[in-house]
């Protein structure tokens, strides 16, 4: 009798975990990496328009309204390649006048889940409308932005962005752009946050380097220095196998503003 009961059940588990292979299947090998190749698309095509110099004009009706120009801007991203379904994580809009001019420019960070990255648009006045200028794309997932008067001389925004490239495995960072010639210029990043798991027959480790970022006048000039400071983990393997020791170090760099280069440099300290 528990036999004849049996066979039936065998053939419905047998289904079920069939159908949860096939569709675990689809999910690891058509939809993750095809969001991958998408992001790439997106930042190819981006790459023309800022060349170009010819981004898209933003009515100035959508261009004043926060709703309205993120709505404007996300149906931007699905035209470039972003596909349906993809929802917002993190947006921020910035309106200062960085060029100094008298006339608001427009900074608009969007950044979007499950793996689809940041895009960093800039957006100036333009004969009565708007017009996106230059657009940055980032495979990180932004989520806090602030505007600084550093250096000095110009305005700067910092983005804080994660990324989870691998199982395991994350990394949060930080990155200056500063507001040079009509450009929003990448003048700095450092890593703020660095995890790995290492799992598997008979080893494991877990490394976790952190690092604190504080803007100050060291040298007393006048103008703020960045000064980051923090602990580095490492494992060090025996050669052909996965005996490891974790190695911490500690970390303590000072960068300053060049103003020749236009970005900060590494100095002794
Ligand atoms: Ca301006
Ligand atoms: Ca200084």
């Amino acid at each position: 009798m528990n036999k004849a009961i049996s066979t039936p059940m065998a053939i419905i588990i047998i289904l079920i975990v069939f159908t949860i292979s096939i569709g675990l299947i689809l999910l690891g090998y058509i939809y993750w990496p095809k969001d991958e190749v998408v992001l790439e698309e997106i930042k190819q095509k981006e790459k023309v328009e800022v060349k170009d110099e010819e981004g898209e004009i933003i009515p100035s009706a959508i261009a004043l309204n926060d709703e309205k120009l993120i709505n404007f801007l996300v149906a931007l991203d699905h035209e470039l390649g972003l596909p349906e379904g993809i929802n917002l994580s993190f947006s921020k809009i910035i309106r200062e006048d960085l060029s100094g001019n008298g006339v608001e420019e427009i900074i608009v960070v969007l950044a979007y889940e499950v793996k689809n990255g940041t895009f960093i648009r800039l957006i100036e006045k333009k004969n009565g409308n708007y017009q996106v200028r230059e657009t940055q794309g980032d495979i990180t997932e932004a989520y806090q932005i602030e505007t600084i008067d550093v250096p000095l001389e110009y305005k700067s925004v910092v983005v804080d962005s994660r990324a989870h490239p691998g199982t395991g495995m994350g990394y949060e960072i930080k990155t200056i752009y500063t507001y040079i010639d009509g450009r929003l210029k990448e003048t700095w990043s450092g890593i703020i946050n660095y995890r790995e798991d290492y799992i598997g027959y008979n080893i494991g480790y877990h490394i976790e380097s952190i690092y604190n970022i504080e803007l100050k006048d060291v040298d007393g000039d006048g103008e703020f220095e960045i000064i980051y400071k923090g602990e580095s983990q490492h494992p060090e393997c025996k050669e052909g196998s996965y005996d490891c020791d974790i190695i911490k170090e500690n970390v303590s760099e000072l960068y300053k503003w060049d103003d020749d280069i236009k970005e900060y440099k590494k100095i002794d300290y």
